[in-house]
């Protein structure tokens, strides 16, 4: 066990992609720090991966490395969504900097939150400066997940039948900002409102990830609220 930690943190990749998955299997855990973790949540297609794949050039622009943990409700096999995933974030996988790995949400010994957290932990001790972990907000595992996040963003869409729907889930409460993505599509900005009216400390910010408008506003507000 101690081999395999060694080539994680001597940068192995290949190491690091094993390591976690003995993770899942609850044969390995990992007590080293994690670094700051940015949670990405929000109800099914409101453009999470989408705004993740606009963050990480963002953020190796500022020469830090990126890990990505993307948690699928579906089958790791044939999950369209993760295939989906793998396409918007292609463009990131010849960067030895950007390190991305989907997780199913069944499978995991000792539950998906705690393998989610030793995933981190490796990514951390392979030397991932920024971490991110996207996950469906629709139930109380996915609000688990995020609850290791340094700072959650709640993605919702321009119908207010999401931010409806993420209410129920519990995700909106433990929100540090809200993001309005596809603000370029009729109703976000109702949607804004909506969410300024039924809270009006809340953060929210509206974005267009498919353009990346908004989304340097976005890693701003994460950063003052990581504290970096
Ligand atoms: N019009 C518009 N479409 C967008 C925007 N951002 C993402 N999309 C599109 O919305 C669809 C879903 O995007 P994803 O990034 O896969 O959404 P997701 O929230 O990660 O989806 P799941 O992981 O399946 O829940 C894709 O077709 C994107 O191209 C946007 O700002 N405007
Ligand atoms: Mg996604």
């Amino acid at each position: 066990m101690g081999d395999i930690l060694d080539s994680v943190r001597d940068g192995d990749r290949q190491a690091l992609s094993r390591a976690i998955s003995l993770g899942e299997q609850g044969v390995v855990s990992v007590e080293a720090e994690m670094a700051p973790v940015v949670g990405i949540t929000g109800p099914p297609g409101v453009g999470k991966s989408t705004l993740v794949a606009a963050l990480i050039p963002l953020m190796r622009s500022r020469g830090e490395t990126v890990g990505v943990v993307a948690v699928d409700p579906s089958s790791p096999l044939t999950g369209g969504a993760l295939l989906g995933d793998r396409i918007r974030m292609q463009r990131h996988i010849e960067d030895d900097g950007v390190f991305i790995r989907s997780m199913a949400t069944r499978g995991h010994l000792g539950g998906l939150a705690p393998a989610t957290a030793t995933a981190l932990r490796l990514m951390t001790l392979a030397g991932l400066d920024k971490l991110i972990v996207e996950t469906v907000g629709v139930g109380q595992s996915e609000v688990e997940v995020v609850s290791v996040a340094d700072v959650v963003v709640v993605v919702l869409g321009p119908s207010w039948g999401d931010g409806v729907q993420a209410e129920k889930a519990g995700v909106l409460e433990i929100a540090d900002i809200v993001v309005v993505n596809k603000a370029d599509r009729p109703g976000a900005e109702e949607v804004r409102n909506a969410l300024r009216e039924s809270s009006p400390g809340r953060h929210v910010l509206m974005t267009k990830a498919i353009t990346g408008e908004g989304v340097a506003e976005l890693l701003a507000a994460i950063d003052r609220l990581a504290g970096v």
